[in-house]
């Protein structure tokens, strides 16, 4: 039974062309694997009680889209992103309720508005540690989970599901690279670069100059992302020589002039 409801999320996934999907045990909160870990209010017993397995679902972001933040274009797709994300979710977990089985999808952001974001940068429930727990991939310096597919250019979202379906295995090997890239990227120097838990994002001045940009509809900034040599999405797009971020390497003027043209639109 639990194996075929495994087996029929999965086949839900390809159809909806979602690439990323992950099982984690809701026991598996409980069990601290770094320290500090997850608040215990911020767990999925302590936010639905029914709970026995959380689904992780992954989108990617693409590589060029984001290569122009921050964009209009970005901005237009990590809401088009976002919709996917929470309708698919929600189309899971009608699925299974269909079925009989009890389950809710979960918001893939759930913070109303970067205003009140501002004063409290944190949200119910961690994707990010649910995608983790569901073996999708591994902690990176930039604070994202990096995955072998996308790095970090990849949005989750989680549904809660009465069904003990099982976990799959938490990633042991670290896939960020210790490269410093996107500390040395960030524009407001939110990313000390250091271990866990001193290299915690300076979440408010991430978020200031995110509510910044909304103001010009080119949130979010995204360069953190964009520079991360981690995931095959790197020569899917051609994109493993990183010198091509280097403004003054002629030989990329191409797309710099293509980048500068996209960002021109959007907003002052
Ligand atoms: C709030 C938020 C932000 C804030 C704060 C960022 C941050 N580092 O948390 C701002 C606006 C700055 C932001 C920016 C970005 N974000 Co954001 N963000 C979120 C959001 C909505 C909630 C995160 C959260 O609050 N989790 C809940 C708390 C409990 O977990 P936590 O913050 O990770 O807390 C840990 C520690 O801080 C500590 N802790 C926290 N509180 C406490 C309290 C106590 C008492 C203790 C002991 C410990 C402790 O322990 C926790 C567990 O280790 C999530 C979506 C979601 N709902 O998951 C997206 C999310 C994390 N963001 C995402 C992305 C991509 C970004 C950006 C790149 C922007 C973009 N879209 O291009 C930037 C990157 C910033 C960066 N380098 O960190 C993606 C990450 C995808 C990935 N592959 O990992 C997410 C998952 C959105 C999604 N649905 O995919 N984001
Ligand atoms: S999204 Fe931009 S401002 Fe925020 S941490 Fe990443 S590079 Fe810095
Ligand atoms: S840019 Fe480098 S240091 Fe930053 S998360 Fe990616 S691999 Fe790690």
């Amino acid at each position: 039974m639990s194996n075929t409801i495994r087996e029929q999320i999965s086949l839900k996934c390809a159809e909806q062309d979602i690439p990323l999907v992950g099982f984690a045990s809701a026991k598996s909160w409980d069990t601290p694997l770094f320290d500090p870990w997850v608040p215990s209010q911020f767990r999925p017993l302590a936010i639905w009680p029914e709970v026995k397995t959380v689904i992780v679902i992954g989108i990617p972001v693409s590589l060029p889209v984001v290569e122009t933040a921050p964009s209009i274009w970005y901005h237009e797709l990590y809401r088009t992103v976002n919709t996917l994300l929470d309708s698919n979710a929600l189309r899971i977990s009608t699925f299974l309720n269909a079925q009989g089985i009890s389950s809710v999808y979960i918001p893939r952001d759930g913070y109303g508005s970067i205003v009140v974001l501002k004063e409290k940068p944190v949200a119910f429930f961690s994707h990010r540690h649910a995608a983790y727990l569901a073996g999708l991939g591994t902690f990176g310096l930039n604070n994202m989970l990096l995955t072998p597919q996308f790095g970090p250019r990849v949005r989750f979202t989680s549904i809660f599901t009465s069904s003990e379906i099982g976990s799959d295995l938490v990633m042991q090997d670290d896939l960020c690279i210790k490269c410093k890239r996107c500390v040395d990227v960030c524009p407001v120097k939110a990313i000390p670069g250091g271990d866990y838990p001193d290299g915690i994002t300076n979440k408010i001045a991430c978020a200031t100059r995110s509510e910044a940009l909304l103001k010009r509809f080119i949130s979010p900034c995204g360069l953190c992302i964009k520079v991360c040599p981690v995931g095959d999405d790197r020569a899917l797009f051609h994109r493993k020589d990183l010198r091509i971020y280097d403004e003054d390497k002629k030989e990329f003027s191409s797309f710099h002039a293509a980048w500068k043209h996209v960002r021109s639109y959007g907003g002052r």
